[in-house]
């Protein structure tokens, strides 16, 4: 799949922690790359093949060089990591202290000084990398939590460059961000930038303030930009999306509409499936919808598996999915968490569920798309209950699956998503009656109101799709978007 010299000056580059293929070593000895399509470059691609456009990141696997590839006539450029980097600076600084302290601090976070001092020679290489081969004058975006001291070294290295993050995680409340030790140190690394953005408006507010409050940057009259160091930087809100329009017509593909009629039959034709879908890890509140779900069985709402049950006629047939693609599985609150859940998981079925029909089915993989877009389609509700998060792209790829207008979204009032979907069924997490109550609302909701719901809420998410946010933020930026 690999052709072609890659660019040596780029006029557009992305730099994130991960780069759109991952390096395979395979059981014959023989190592290749294995593409691993995320939203983000199905996004960008377009604007990066349109212009001599480079993606920097790590490969995935530590302590490999690999020359600069084409892949599908991009270019990229692997930055080399360490073990002991991927241990410090990827599993340590990023996913045990950043992604708590971000996520309202719902685990604690882990301040550790040689993590700090790995993160940043890890940003300082990543830097070190995209001066090399940015083009006089380009334009750098770069994403996410993990590399948020990269646009004030790029600065040092090539004030000529346009420089643009993206965050694609919360930004905190300004007292929890006061907790990290190096805070002004980040402060001053985001500030490199010409523009910050985030998911939602709290983000830029909470940005706002602490800027003025750690590194002395002034206020403007426009409430979005600041001024440090003699420059202005903007700041914005930029709800990411999904590619819709492809969900939206796989999901009307006969193969995923039988798969899906297949699913329901393999269940056992219960009046009800309820399903979640998430990358497994503490901030989604998996734990959360399962205890509201367990309530509804023992109270006899809701029958699981065994309808042979005393009251079970009364109660709705219903059954759980909840799909948990595998996650930071060395990180140690993970692996707690993980086994929370799956003892949840074991409890409700050695209750509630009968040979060959368990209440909740539980599956701790990663499921190919088609197969993914199936379940939506497949569930009457659909749980997405986060304590916070970013965004959360699951609830928009429910609602773009929906094309026969069925279904109903119980969404958390915490996720970036509640911004926009304000006729799902909003819940606040932390509140297990309101969460257990929507849900016991969902399963009976009236067919016409679904409908009407679910059409509002297919409007905004088709009308707002990847392409368009991505669009939003390099012209914000400057760049001039042609497709
Ligand atoms: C971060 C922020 C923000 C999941 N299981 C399978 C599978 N997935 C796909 C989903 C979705 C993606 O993974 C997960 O995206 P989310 O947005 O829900 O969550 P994070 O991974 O935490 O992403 C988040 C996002 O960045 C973007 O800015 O929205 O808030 O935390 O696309 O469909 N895909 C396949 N099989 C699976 O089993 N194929």
């Amino acid at each position: 799949m690999t052709s072609g010299e890659p660019v040596t000056a780029a006029d557009l580059v992305v730099v994130a922690n991960r780069l759109p293929v991952d390096y395979e070593r395979r059981p014959d000895g023989s190592t290749g790359w294995k593409r691993s399509p995320g939203g983000l470059v199905t996004a960008l691609e377009p604007t990066l093949r349109a212009r001599e456009g480079a993606w920097v990141g790590w490969a995935g696997v530590p302590d490999v060089d690999v020359e600069p590839l084409v892949e599908d006539g991009l270019s990229l450029y692997p930055v080399r990591l360490s073990a002991q980097e991927v241990e410090e600076y990827y599993e340590g600084f990023s996913n045990a202290t950043l992604w708590p302290l971000y996520h309202d601090v719902v685990a604690q976070p882990q301040f550790h000084r040689h993590w700090w001092r790995a993160y940043t020679a890890v940003n300082q290489r990543f830097a070190e990398e995209v001066a090399r081969i940015a083009a006089h004058g380009a334009t750098v975006w770069v994403q996410d939590y993990q590399l948020q001291l990269v646009p004030g070294r790029l600065r040092e290295l090539r004030p000529d460059l346009r420089i643009g993050f993206f965050l694609h995680i919360p930004f905190p409340p300004v007292e929890l961000f006061r907790q990290l030790p190096w805070r002004t140190r980040i402060m001053e690394g985001l500030l490199g930038a010409d523009l910050v953005g985030f998911h939602t408006d709290g983000g830029v507010r909470n940005f706002h303030w602490l800027a003025q409050e750690l590194t002395g940057a002034t206020p403007e009259r426009d409430p979005e930009v600041v001024r440090y160091g003699g420059r202005q930087v903007r700041l914005g809100a930029f709800p990411i999306s999904i590619d819709s329009k492809q969900i939206d017509e796989l999901s009307r593909s006969d193969a995923v509409r039988k798969r899906a009629a297949q699913i329901r039959d393999e269940l056992g034709n219960p009046t009800r499936v309820v399903l979640g879908v998430d990358r497994l890890d503490y901030t989604k509140g998996i734990d959360v919808r399962l205890r509201a779900f367990h309530e509804l069985l023992e109270e006899g709402r809701v029958t699981g598996g065994d309808t042979s049950r005393i009251g079970a006629e009364s109660a709705i047939d219903t059954v759980m999915i909840q799909l948990a693609t595998p996650s930071r599985e060395r990180v140690e609150h993970y692996q707690q968490m993980r086994d929370e859940i799956e003892l949840s998981v074991g409890r409700i079925n050695g209750e509630f569920a009968r040979v060959g029909h368990p209440a909740v089915h539980y599956l701790h993989r990663s499921l190919p798309r088609e197969e993914l877009v199936a379940f939506f389609l497949a569930a009457d509700v659909m749980l997405v209950t986060p304590l916070r998060d970013g965004m959360n792209l699951v609830a928009k790829e429910y609602v773009a699956a929906r094309h026969d207008d069925g279904g109903v979204l119980v969404l958390s009032e915490f996720a970036g998503a509640a911004i926009e979907l304000t006729s799902a069924l909003l819940v606040n997490p932390h509140d297990t009656d309101g969460v257990k109550e929507a849900l016991y609302a969902a399963l009976t909701m009236n067919p016409d109101e679904g409908r009407k719901r679910m059409r509002m809420l297919r409007r905004q998410v088709l009308d707002h799709d990847v392409d368009r946010w991505a669009r939003s933020f390099l012209e914000t930026l400057g760049v001039k978007v042609d497709r």
